[in-house]
């Protein structure tokens, strides 16, 4: 009820909602609404209230509870359990040790900061408090692990629609799941996999998103390739649609877009629309047609990024005038994240 009333504030901020009116929409008495918003005060809003008029929201404490993300939550697996941290070394970590204890396929985990966020190959991911999603979501999904990459592409489709649905703000994927803006780079997925043979056992799949960092919060080594959704709408004049006081965004609506299109992607991969996926990953792709410098076991190479297969390798036109498939490696994109 009280996530609820919290919902409904949010959707008519700014403006004041009478206490009947609330108390009409939620079913409940004026008492019963007053008594939630007194508890919504206890737990750090602000709301101001007249007699006259009711009450409007000035300000939510942007934390991210299981209560309120199951709130209003369009989803049949992904969020079946949700574990939410203050702190925490990596929720990738933390997803494969309950992995392994036989969790439910589809629990997520959400820490508000980690201390050893981690990215690909062993770098680190920069995880500060209150900035952004640092997610994973474990999944037993009922396809061989060949499929791992494509599932890894299909993360990065839907990231891209859930911020664009709740944000409005349009990445760009870089092969294979960067989601970049402006050349710099917003979102990183680590995908990690326990596999017997030809069948998954698990799959964590960690989502980084940069939400509400300023400039001053990536350190020197980052300022220049990486970037927030704040940062990114403060230069293109896009005002936060789930807007707070700040300008800042609300990272549970984030979050909760993000579950549901996650389910939606993850069920056409188990009903083998995966050209669907392809296609749009295209659409977003700001690899394709561009320079791109290759890093893999086979060695270092420079080509055009052409195509991508079935099974999501990149085709890579090198200078010598052969294809070459690849699967795993570094790639830069001439004109990103740094790469003049
Ligand atoms: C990735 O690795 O991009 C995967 C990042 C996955 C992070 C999530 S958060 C939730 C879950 N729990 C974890 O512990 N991890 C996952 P990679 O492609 O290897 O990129 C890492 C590189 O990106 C670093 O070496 C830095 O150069 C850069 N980097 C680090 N933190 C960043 C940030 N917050 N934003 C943008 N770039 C960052």
């Amino acid at each position: 009820m009280k996530h609820r009333l919290l919902q409904v504030l949010k959707e008519n901020s700014g403006r004041f909602v009478s206490g009947e009116e609330l108390g009409e929409y939620l079913k409940v008495s004026r008492t019963a609404v007053w008594k939630h918003i007194k508890e919504l005060k206890q737990e750090g809003c602000l709301i101001q209230a007249s007699t006259k008029k009711g009450y409007k929201l000035i300000y939510s404490p942007d934390v991210i509870t299981e209560d309120e993300l199951k709130y209003d939550l369009n989803t049949e697996i992904f969020g079946s359990k949700i574990f939410c941290f203050n702190e925490i070394d990596s929720t990738n970590n933390y997803a494969k040790k309950i992995a392994l204890e036989g969790c439910d396929n589809g629990t997520v985990i959400i820490a508000d900061r980690q201390l050893s966020g981690r990215g690909r190959m062993g770098r680190t991911w920069h995880s500060p408090a209150g900035k952004g999603i640092w997610m994973s979501v474990v999944l037993r999904p009922s396809v061989g692990p060949e499929d791992v990459q494509m599932i890894t592409l299909a993360a990065s489709v839907a990231v891209v629609d859930a911020v664009r649905r709740a944000t409005g703000i349009e990445g760009g994927i870089k092969w294979p799941n960067d989601i970049v803006l402006d050349g710099k780079k917003v979102c990183g997925i680590l995908t990690e996999m326990s596999s017997e043979l030809d069948q998954i056992g698990f799959l964590v799949i960690g989502i980084g998103i940069n939400v509400n960092h300023g400039r001053e919060d990536f350190d020197e080594m980052l300022r220049d390739k990486a970037t927030s959704l704040r940062i990114y709408a403060g230069e293109k004049g896009v005002s936060p649609r789930y807007g707070e006081s700040g300008g800042t965004f609300a990272r549970i609506g984030i979050v909760r877009n993000l579950l549901q299109e996650l389910e939606a992607v993850f069920k056409k991969v188990e009903n083998n629309r995966i050209p669907e996926i392809i296609e749009k990953w295209k659409r977003y792709s700001v690899t394709l047609g561009r320079e791109v410098r290759v890093t893999s076991r086979d060695g270092c190479y420079t080509g055009v990024a052409r195509d991508i297969t079935p099974e999501g390798k990149l085709v890579v036109y090198g200078r010598d005038g052969v294809n070459r498939e690849v699967l795993s490696g570094e790639i830069q994109v001439r004109g990103l994240m740094g790469y003049v």
